[in-house]
């Protein structure tokens, strides 16, 4: 028995008023609590106390890891985005079962399916086996052998002021100051070692080709050999940092998000190196990280990290690469909260705060209109309209803006203002290059509907015909120079070398068939930029002759010698060979590739940029190796010797300005 004095028991029925009838009001419900509270005892109450302590701990310890990704990012991306970033649908837009999704009108989530395991699903045009290498079609004798902080003009200013010259374009900086460990650099047998200068003392040149691939050599699977040798490097010495440094085996951060490796990923793919592969991506899932306090440039973060995970996903099917490409999409939005709705350039990613360059409030035209292809396709994937919004209101104001010359855009536009600065200046290359590129190729993407920018891209290659293009002496080699304030300039960045492929891929979808007659003019002379020097590869820039007495067409100022293992040029030949066939894009392509291997490649592993593309003896390579070496150039080279023209079909994707393959979007969408 338990004396009535006891309190340890609760009363469940306690009524009031005799009349039966439920009264739940708030009143009543707070004093019905309450009078409960009081019948328990001490020890219960203190029981209940805590354990409702605990369970506030556990909350707030708990709360971090059941979001997408740590909670500092509400503060870092703003509310807005938190709250959109929760349950996104993923719709897998692979080639061949893409959604049937309006890109412009978002359907609603029960339409949507999700991938329901994270590994690729079976797709005809996707390599669930991974692909093997392909046999060139390629003539046998033409085989193997035997045997860049500042805007571009700042650079010019630079060196005219006599300063050491500093070349500064997309991440790409470097001194053009010698550097003298050639003998680090390996060379490979190819046509021009004979004529080149033999190896000076202290030159450890290795006469092996470091390939181990006899005649007749094919061609594709000595890209993969090649990509393998640069992967080495990355991966012996600059393992999940940004750029592998070749010649002091050591490595350069940028951002700190393991760049190289990231947009290494769907090439590594696409040349069926399976072991590679997996180990990266095993790193991207353990120790990529976002949320870290760092500056990064928007266009660069986009192309090579957000294009790079969208692109593999694509590929790939696995659901990993998507909610990192979500992650770091959503961490860059806060670039577009400017007065004009023109992005800043840079964007930390761990606080969520966007600024405009130290010196100005400028941003560049090609950076702010080349990310729209992977913002787009990130809406589509997500069904979140955010992204692709931002995007589209750049395109908007740049579409009407005053300033532009028959189509032609300066190279700067003020992110108070939304107007160009810097007038008067046009120039297909450095800080406007892509804006036309992503003209053409978001009309494509969303299926050709969105006829303001095939206009624009329409004027603007007129624009150029007019303004733009002239032929050298004596070889009459058709280049585009730049204009500033009325007066022709002679010059013509390497990045220019990107608008063959450009003009080639828009008559493969429709547009006028003189285009690519340009394009064939073109991509002959970005290929002389690398015949007619020393070493087999091309300047940074090239001066083009007008003058009938001078004898050479392409000639190279001191500040613009080195190459940095950029890709436009074999990209160019790579549209060119899928659209027309013609073998002579093919072994133009192989001999560049030569040369890289000649003049660029470092026995220790990877691949080099170098200071002198005008002596072979000494290259003076720069102890650097950009992403894009493996993210672009080695991968538009495998496509280029690949027989397969359905291996990433050109009819299916549209690759962003970083070679990532995004899907073009179903039609009737
Ligand atoms: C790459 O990052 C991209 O191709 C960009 O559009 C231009 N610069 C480099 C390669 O040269």
């Amino acid at each position: 028995m338990y004396p009535l004095s006891s309190k340890d028991f609760v009363s469940l029925t306690v009524t009031e008023g005799g009349d039966g009838r439920y009264n739940n009001g708030k009143q009543r419900r707070r004093q019905s609590w309450w009078r409960r509270w009081k019948q328990l005892s001490r020890l219960q109450r203190s029981l209940i106390l805590l354990l409702l302590s605990a369970l506030v701990v556990c909350g707030t310890v708990m709360y971090p890891s059941l979001l997408p990704f740590p909670t500092d990012v509400s503060l870092l991306a703003g509310e807005d985005n938190l709250e959109r970033m929760d349950t996104g649908t993923l719709k897998p837009a692979l080639p061949g079962v893409i959604p049937d999704v309006v890109p412009r009108v978002f359907p609603a989530p029960e339409k949507l399916e999700l991938p329901t395991e994270n590994r690729p699903t079976p797709n005809k045009h996707r390599p669930v086996v991974l692909h093997k290498p392909q046999r060139s079609r390629g003539n046998v004798s033409d085989g193997p052998t035997k045997e860049s902080q500042g805007p571009s003009e700042e650079r010019g200013a630079e060196a005219a002021a006599g300063e050491k010259p500093l070349v500064s374009w997309r991440g790409a900086i470097i001194e053009a100051e010698q550097v003298t460990e050639a003998q680090q650099v390996e060379a490979q047998p190819s046509t021009r070692q004979r004529e080149a200068p033999p190896a000076g003392p202290g030159q450890a040149v290795s006469q092996v080709p470091a390939t181990g691939l006899t005649e007749p050599m094919d061609r594709a699977e000595a890209v993969r050999e090649a990509f393998r040798h640069a992967w080495k490097g990355y991966r012996d010495f600059a393992w999940g940092h940004d750029e592998l440094k070749p010649v002091s085996k050591s490595y350069g951060e940028w951002f700190g998000l393991g760049l190289t490796l990231v947009d290494a990923l769907d090439t590594m793919w696409i040349l069926g190196l399976k072991e590679e592969f997996e180990e990266a991506k095993k790193w991207v899932a353990t120790k990529l990280n976002f949320s870290k306090n760092v500056d990064v440039n928007l266009f660069e973060t986009t192309i090579r990290v957000l294009g790079g995970l969208l692109s593999t996903y694509h590929l790939t099917g696995d659901r990993l690469f998507f909610d990192k490409a979500k992650e770091i999409g959503t961490r860059l939005m806060p670039a577009f909260k400017t007065p004009s709705k023109i992005p800043y350039s840079d964007v930390n990613i761990g606080q969520g705060k966007a600024r405009p360059p130290r010196w100005t409030s400028d941003s560049t035209v090609a950076e702010v209109t080349s990310i729209q292809l992977e913002f787009r396709e990130l809406s589509r994937l997500t069904q979140d309209p955010q992204f692709q919004n931002a995007v589209d209101e750049v395109m908007k104001i740049v579409h009407r803006l005053d300033g532009k010359h028959d189509g032609l855009v300066p190279k700067f536009i003020n992110t108070n203002s939304g107007q160009f600065t810097h007038r008067g200046v046009f120039t297909l290359g450095a800080r406007a290059d892509s804006y036309y590129e992503y003209l053409l190729k978001q009309w494509i993407q969303s299926g050709k509907k969105e006829k303001e920018l095939v206009e624009d891209y329409l004027q603007a290659v007129e624009g150029v015909k007019k303004n733009l293009l002239r032929m050298t002496s004596p070889r009459r080699l058709t280049f585009v120079g730049e204009l500033s304030h009325g007066r022709f300039s002679a010059k013509m960045d390497h990045l220019v070398c990107f608008l063959p492929g450009t003009l080639a891929l828009g008559t493969h979808h429709g547009l006028p068939a003189d285009h690519m007659e340009l394009a064939a003019q073109l991509v002959e002379t970005c290929y002389q930029m690398y015949a007619q020097m020393e070493t087999g590869l091309s300047p940074e820039i090239a001066q083009f002759n007008l003058q009938p007495r001078n004898s050479r067409d392409i000639e190279v100022k001191a500040a613009d010698r080195h190459n940095l293992l950029r890709p436009e040029t074999v990209e160019s030949l790579f549209y060119l060979y899928r659209f027309t066939q013609d073998q002579k894009y093919r072994d133009w392509g192989w001999e560049i590739f030569q040369s890289f291997n000649k003049h660029a490649r470092v026995s220790t592993g990877g691949y080099t940029s170098i200071g002198n593309v005008r002596d072979p003896a000494n290259p003076s390579p720069k102890d650097k190796m950009e992403s894009f070496f493996l993210g672009e150039t080695l991968k538009y080279l495998y496509l280029l010797f690949s027989d397969d023209p359905s291996l990433i079909s050109l009819d299916e994707y549209v690759f962003n300005t970083e070679a990532h393959p995004l899907p073009i979007w179903p039609s009737g969408s």
